[in-house]
């Protein structure tokens, strides 16, 4: 399988203030301890974090896989995105439109898109990797997590009903890697407003407000879709993080955060000098319906909407 290569346009800092561990995430220890109050708390709240969720063997097999892959000249998996800095170390890409220091809203939601690697030696490429998409069939120790029988009868009692895989993601936050802006995820997904969407991110080493961990507004799924515009990404508007009281939800290894598609939620800069792993698995109920980009984007778009952000 070749991927889709992804060469993000160079982010802009975000403000410090964006970003407040005003509280800290409340957590249930293993899975097999989340009970009726935990799945109510989950409903109440958008979120449930399961301590020790994961062992240290399958989390290290699962981030030896993703090394592998991101060293690769052959990564099998459908997507592979770079941090904007890359474009420093490459002469020229698709002429000159990669290095335009503002680029346009199109090539800000899209990146530079090719199916060749960067052209420098791989170990150099794969310090700029953020994320990787589509990889489950192909790899056995992050289809062991993705499939892992606990975490599902979680997700199935969050769901209340059965639900399918049906996106895979790393989220490789190398140091300095950039910000990934409030957003819900719902925004991202052609499908019908009431489907229930389970997300589970999952850390594959420690993660810290430091080096970019979730920042969230329990509760914030019940005020239902926002609006998003389309600025260092397609993000929630800046100024509607003002005064909020927001969660963070430092994970260590093996730690799962559970959370509504519907939850607004964020991760700042990479301010360290380490590299941070997660996993990140979309679950569906089964038989839910397919909408299209009008319909979600007459949802949580902004357009005629008489709006600024
Ligand atoms: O892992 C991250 O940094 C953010 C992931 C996320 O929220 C997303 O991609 O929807």
């Amino acid at each position: 399988m070749s991927p889709r290569v992804v060469l993000e346009p160079k982010a802009k800092d975000h403000s410090p203030d964006l970003y407040r561990p005003d509280v800290m995430a409340e957590s249930v220890l293993g899975f097999d301890n989340v009970d009726d109050s935990a799945v109510d708390f989950y409903h109440a709240n958008g979120y449930l974090l399961i301590r020790q969720g994961f062992s240290d063997e399958l989390t290290s097999e699962a981030r030896q896989e993703l090394i592998s892959m991101i060293n690769s000249d052959e990564p099998n998996c459908e997507s592979i995105y770079y941090e904007g800095t890359i474009r420093e170390k490459l002469s020229t890409i698709d002429g000159d439109s990669a290095n335009k220091e503002n680029p346009d809203r199109d090539s800000l939601a899209l990146g530079v898109q090719s199916d060749q690697l960067p052209a420098i030696p791989s170990s150099e490429r794969a310090s700029f990797v953020r994320k990787l998409m589509g990889f489950i069939p192909e790899h056995p120790p992050l289809a062991a997590i993705a499939s892992y029988k606990p975490m599902m009868n979680v997700i199935e009692r969050l769901a209340d009903g059965p639900v399918n895989l049906f996106q895979d993601m790393a989220m490789i936050k190398p140091p300095r890697g950039r910000e990934k802006p409030w957003h819900q995820d719902h925004a991202y997904f052609n499908l019908e407003i009431g489907s229930r969407i389970v997300a589970a991110w999952i850390a594959l080493d420690e993660v810290s407000v430091d080096n970019g961990c979730m920042f969230f507004l329990a509760g914030g799924h019940k005020g239902g879709p926002r609006l998003h515009f389309m600025r260092r990404d397609w993000q929630l508007c800046d100024s509607d993080l003002a005064d909020t009281v927001q969660t963070a939800a430092p994970m260590q290894c093996g730690d799962v955060l559970l959370f509504d598609a519907k939850l607004p939620h964020g991760t700042p800069t990479n301010n360290s000098d380490k590299h941070r792993w997660a996993l990140q698995l979309h679950y569906l109920q089964d038989q839910a319906v397919e909408t299209s980009d009008e319909a979600r984007l007459a949802i949580f778009g902004s357009e005629g909407k008489n709006v600024t952000c």
